[in-house]
């Protein structure tokens, strides 16, 4: 019997900065309709396209809701359901004789953020601890980012988006906030009606260009010349808060010395900006009173990824711009430290180190090879990943070095498994399929890495199909393996409240009737300090670390290559990663799989608007339709949004041209710094 039609709440779980809070009419069975929460204090009632009619995903007609066994070869989509049970089984029994074989490093998890929410996302953490299967270091999003700002701010809190309303002056950095922090861009919109300048710093002109007062294109990977350039400008044009510096800050006198070398000419022979307006923009930033840099990843997804993050956070450093209300850097801030992750990932669980295979070489591990930091071959991998199950991720339209990933996933000794709300271009290749659920269907805790509003969700329907949640697959998996530990036998709601009634200090900032409204569910900011505290290891700003390969920030360029032509992958405004292409409302938008190029580009190699063209590299070659425009700097090339395999016309997708090297800090990808050849066919 369904229940009378009533609006619920929940919350987005996908990797975006934003967790927007849902509210969703429901019956108890079907989900009608979903809208932004109004009482969500970040989302406040709006929330984007993707996620306006998430009930279409909810209820798709192509939703996987029973599991299923491989009936033809890897990769051909052929499948027979079976029960839970026969599942279960037939996995442990697989798992036993690989251990015994090969010992349990043999297995591999592989996943990433489809489900953004604390439990979904790291539970099984805890599970392959206890199995003691290979870990996975998972560094495909912005660990780059990550490091660069431990080795100079540490984990100093930036600001939430509602705290732009005191910027005067904003930088967007490297990010196409328009379709990836939706809030920020609302703020920025309204941060322009106040008349404040808002400045973006690309490698070619997205959509959020349109919301920009002076959009600077630069060659990727140049981004830290630009930064050091701005940074000799401060100092020129004494700019630079002295009492802030000497305060607060580590080594900055060497700082600014190495300064001299970085002049605005010396930037402009790199970034391709004219000296004049490095100069005019570094001063407009210098004599704002509350400056304000929006940081996107992109920058950081290159070989000098951490650097280059290190030297942007010189210059809120330099002008004080951090104690400034609405000033410093919009990052680094998110609900993660409200609560005891190690409860949910359980490192204790793992009783002694086992090997560790970074996500972003996932294609050498299924091929048998190990690798160095560079891609390089340096031996055979021992023992051989026997085992794969993937969840919350999608790695064969997701990772680098597709070709590998394809050729490993073929392998017919490999068993592997994939928990999948969808037949993704890698559930295609799974021994066995276990249907998952959606947020709508489970307990869960919010945590973004966008700003510090938290909150906890119940279902809001019962499953659909015979789907689980990550944490209740987790939980049979534990059993079906023999584990006795009290851990795996937690209800997915004693869990969630178990998490979100412990101690913590941040949340004991809250006042009673506050804890008691989060436990009700409803969604809260934290508090924060007003003036952030700087977390490094001094308590100060650390230009100068002597730690480090590099001591001093400093201009490094990035890895580059062999070939002429810069290729950047960015997001898509109507897609999420590979999540979305379910819906094909949303696709038909976003359209055919294009390469962007700009006009001297495509003219010197005789191809035109629309033209099948074929990139390639030492990797592979695979065909786009060319998008020809001076949207994009002569040397650059931009590939927009993850497609599937079977929107492509070669069966391979941009993702087979990326290298498996990492950063120079954060081991994490560059998939944003490789070079490419493009030809007419
Ligand atoms: N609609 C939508 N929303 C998303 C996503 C999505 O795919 N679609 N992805 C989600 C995920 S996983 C993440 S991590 C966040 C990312 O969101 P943000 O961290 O805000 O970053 P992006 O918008 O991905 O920024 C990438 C931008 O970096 C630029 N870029 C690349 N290299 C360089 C460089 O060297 N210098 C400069 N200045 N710019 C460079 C690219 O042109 C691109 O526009 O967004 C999330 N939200
Ligand atoms: N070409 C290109 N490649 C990219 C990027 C790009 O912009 N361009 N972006 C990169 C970045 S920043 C990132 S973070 C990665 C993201 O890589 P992934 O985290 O792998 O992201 P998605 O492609 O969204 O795949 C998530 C999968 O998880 C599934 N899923 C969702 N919820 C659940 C759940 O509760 N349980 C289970 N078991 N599964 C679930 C979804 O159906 C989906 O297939 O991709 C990277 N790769
Ligand atoms: S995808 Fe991002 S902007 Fe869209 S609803 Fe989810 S959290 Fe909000
Ligand atoms: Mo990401």
């Amino acid at each position: 019997m369904s229940e009378l039609k009533q609006w619920k709440r929940s919350a987005c779980p996908y990797d975006c900065p934003d967790s927007c809070g849902l509210i969703m009419e429901t019956d108890g069975k079907t989900v009608f309709s979903v809208k932004g929460d109004p009482d969500h204090p970040i989302t406040k009632g709006f929330i984007c396209g993707k996620m306006q009619h998430f009930e279409e995903m909810i209820h798709h007609p192509d939703r996987i809701l029973t599991p299923l066994k491989r009936t033809g070869f890897k990769g051909s989509g052929q499948f027979e359901p079976i029960t839970w049970a026969e599942a279960l089984d037939e996995i442990s029994d697989r798992w036993q004789k690989i251990i015994e074989n090969y010992g349990s490093e043999a297995i591999l998890p592989y996943s990433y953020a489809g489900n953004l929410h604390m439990i979904q996302n790291k539970c099984g953490e805890a599970f392959f601890h206890r199995l003691g299967a290979s870990r996975l270091e998972r560094t495909i999003c912005s660990k780059a980012k990550t490091a660069g700002f431990h080795q100079i701010i540490g984990n100093t809190n930036g600001l939430n988006p509602n705290e732009l309303a005191y910027s005067d002056y904003i930088i967007v950095w490297g990010s196409n906030v328009n379709a990836t922090q939706l809030h920020i861009h609302a703020q920025i919109v309204n941060a322009r009606k106040r008349g404040v300048p808002v400045i973006l710093i690309e490698t070619y002109k997205t959509p959020t260009a349109a919301f920009a007062d002076e959009v600077l294109l630069l060659p990727p990977g140049t981004d830290s010349a630009l930064a050091l350039a701005m940074a000799h400008v401060l100092k020129k044009e004494h700019l630079i808060n002295k009492k802030f510096v000497k305060k607060h800050t580590l080594g900055w006198r060497r700082f600014l010395t190495s300064l001299d070398q970085y002049t605005p000419k010396w930037a402009e022979s790199i970034t391709q900006i004219p000296a004049k307006t490095i100069e005019r923009i570094a001063m407009a930033y210098g004599q704002s009173k509350s400056p304000v840099i929006v940081p996107g990843s992109g920058f950081s997804r290159h070989g000098n990824g951490a650097m280059t993050t290190r030297c942007i956070c010189t210059l809120p450093a330099l002008t004080g711009a951090f104690f400034k209300k609405g000033g410093g850097i919009a990052e680094n801030i998110s609900g993660g430290d409200a609560f005891d992750m190690n409860m949910v990932r359980r490192p204790d669980l793992l009783k002694k180190e086992t090997r560790i295979i970074n996500m972003n070489q996932i294609g050498s591990a299924l091929c048998g090879e190990a690798v160095d930091d560079m891609g390089n071959c340096v031996g055979s991998l021992n023992p051989p990943i026997q085992s794969l199950y993937v969840y919350n991720s999608n790695p064969v339209d997701v990772a680098p070095a597709q070709q590998k990933i394809i050729r490993g996933l073929m392998r017919e000794d490999l068993f592997t498994v994939v928990h999948e709300r969808f037949l993704t271009d890698t559930a295609l290749y799974a021994d066995i399929i276990l249907p998952a659920d959606t947020c709508a269907e489970h307990y869960a805790i919010t945590t973004p890495y966008g700003n510090n509003a938290v909150s906890i969700t119940s279902p809001v329907i019962k499953p659909v199909g015979e789907c689980k949640s990550n944490w209740d697959t987790f939980c049979l998996l534990a059993e079906a393996m023999g584990f006795d530990d009290d851990h795996f036998k937690q209800s997915n709601e004693d869990f969630v409240m178990a998490i979100a009634q412990s101690s913590n200090p941040i949340r004991d900032r809250w006042t009673k009737e506050e804890q008691s409204a989060f436990l009700n569910g409803q969604p809260l900011l934290l508090r924060s300090p007003d003036i952030p505290v700087i977390d490094t290891p001094s308590g100060k700003i650390e230009f100068y670390n002597p730690n480090l390969k590099h001591p001093l920030p400093a201009y490094i360029p990035n890895y580059g290559g062999a070939y002429p032509l810069k290729l950047v992958v960015a997001p898509s405004i109507y897609t999420l990663n590979s999540s979305f292409t379910e819906r094909r409302t949303l696709t038909d938008r976003r359209g055919r799989s294009v390469l962007k190029l700009n006009t001297q580009d495509a003219y010197a190699r005789g191809i035109a608007d629309g033209n099948i063209i074929e990139a390639y590299n030492d990797l592979a070659h695979v065909q786009f339709f060319a998008d020809v425009s001076d949207d994009v700097l002569s040397g650059t090339v931009i590939a927009e949004g993850v497609y599937g395999i079977e929107e492509s016309l070669t069966e391979l997708t941009v993702n087979a041209l990326l290298s498996e090297r990492l950063t120079d800090d954060g081991r994490a990808s560059s998939l944003c710094d490789n070079t490419i050849e493009i030809k007419k066919i």
